[in-house]
């Protein structure tokens, strides 16, 4: 063994020794614990997710659940903790007696706040529950102005009113179709009856002749009674306050019996919808939203929407979406899911979602809401007005004074083309007067509450 050879040997020998005397080497350090587990903030979501009015509810309930995923994937933290939100929807089959049940689950599950309900008829109710619990609620669809004149402070919207629709589509009606005598119908709803009520003063207002009030349900599919008596006075248009799955019916049995009058819808009947419960006949059909159409909702949101549902939204998604969003937002801003620390920041809301920007006034009605006038043509609800405080608008010209904020989709059907209505042809930006934007005065809320 020559030298190296001997030194190497030596070494060996040496390092075996000693490691052999327990010289071991350090142990990895432990894992890392694993995260706290996520808190868990619950937002309730409430519409009627079964029977005529579902697809309307389902609608309702997807914008609330893009809002609540997209905050999801953002990663949100309140307080220093990682949030994960969860959406709890519940079915209030748009009866009372079933909203008030629902709530009541909602508080006892300690939701954070409430999306909902859809029905003017529900949501009164209801946030009287949400309201005695301090839970902040903001509806995406109820119209009824009793929701706000309660006093509540917990208690939003983010549509118009019906003493600011009802005016809308009656001012409309009286300008562009000119009727000597109006027949009203409604659903005996908080909803169709206040809206109803709304229509029948601003047409009277005008000196049209208003018929005695015909009434239904919102289960009604059979009309024909109802129509037989109201055709022998021939009026020249109809009004029904409803939703579209009674209106759908209503459109339809009237063509069938040849009457021949302009027939106009509030935003409950005023979708695709009413194409296909009464086919060509609900070509021509003048109706109300009390917001902007879906159309000109910011393409974000729309573009999600059509991503994640694989249908296109139908009438207030966009709102429902927006009021999840306030919540979610508020909380954010006020660092905390307590609703005692976000209200307050949730009534100061500035904040622009899909349905364009929100404030709200002091009652918790969105200020300066648009209300969109449309007329039915080749079986879809075309925007032929929008009005806004004080003013009509095409849909071309309220996209491009919104834009960016609420850019348009590309080339939406009969974008700023007005549609015809029987006996009538309304030009794109020629709509009747708008109607002061600054609502009537407030009814009284109902003394029962009715569906
Ligand atoms: N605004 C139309 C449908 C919802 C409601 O009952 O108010």
């Amino acid at each position: 063994m020559n030298v190296p050879q001997k030194t190497l040997a030596l070494s060996v020998i040496a390092a075996a020794t000693l490691m052999g005397c327990g010289k071991e080497e350090p142990p990895p350090p432990p894992p890392p614990p694993p995260p706290p587990p996520p808190m868990v903030v619950k937002i309730g979501s409430v519409a009627p997710l079964t029977g005529g009015i579902a697809h309307l509810g389902k609608d309702n309930e997807n914008g609330a659940r893009l809002a609540v995923d997209e905050a999801n994937a953002a990663g949100i933290t309140l307080g220093g903790k990682k949030v994960k939100f969860e959406l709890m929807s519940e079915d209030d089959q748009s009866d009372p007696k079933v909203g008030n049940t629902v709530a009541q689950k909602l508080v006892d599950a300690k939701v954070a706040g409430i999306v909902g309900h859809l029905n003017s008829g529900t949501t009164i109710p209801a946030s009287a529950i949400y309201n005695q619990a301090g839970l902040p609620m903001i509806s995406g669809s109820a119209t009824n102005p009793a929701l706000t004149e309660q006093g509540f402070k917990g208690v939003f919207r983010v549509v118009g009113r019906d003493d600011q629709q009802g005016p809308a589509i009656a001012s409309y009606l009286a300008g562009q179709t000119k009727p000597k005598t109006v027949a009203v119908i409604d659903d005996a709803t908080a909803y169709g009856e206040g809206l109803a009520n709304e229509v029948e003063k601003t047409l009277k207002a005008a000196g049209i002749k208003v018929l005695p009030r015909e009434k239904g349900t919102d289960k009604t599919v059979d009309w024909k009674a109802v129509l037989t008596k109201i055709k022998g006075k021939k009026p020249d248009a109809v009004f029904y306050g409803g939703m579209d799955a009674t209106g759908g019916p209503l459109l339809k049995q009237a063509r069938e019996l040849k009457m021949a009058a302009v027939f106009a819808f509030g935003d409950g009947a005023c979708t695709d919808k009413m194409a296909e419960l009464a086919g060509p006949a609900a070509e021509g059909l003048l109706c109300s939203q009390a917001g902007i159409p879906v159309q000109v909702a910011g393409k974000k949101f729309l573009d999600a929407y059509k991503a994640k549902f694989k249908v296109d939204p139908i009438l207030y998604s966009p709102f429902t979406y927006d009021a999840a969003s306030l919540l979610i937002n508020a909380m954010k801003k006020a660092d905390s899911p307590d609703p005692a620390k976000y209200l307050p920041v949730l009534a100061a809301s500035d904040y622009t979602g899909a349905s364009g920007n929100i404030k709200f006034d002091e009652k918790g009605d969105r200020k300066d809401a648009e209300m969109t006038i449309f007329t039915l043509k080749e079986g879809k609800i075309a925007p032929v007005a929008i009005l806004k405080n004080g003013k009509s608008m095409t849909l071309d010209e309220y996209a491009q004074a919104t834009a960016p904020a609420a850019a348009p989709t590309p080339a939406p059907a009969a974008a700023g083309a007005a549609a015809p209505a029987p006996g009538a042809a309304p030009a794109a930006g020629t709509a009747a007067p708008a109607p002061a934007a600054a609502p009537a005065p407030a009814p009284a809320a109902p003394a029962a509450p009715k569906k």
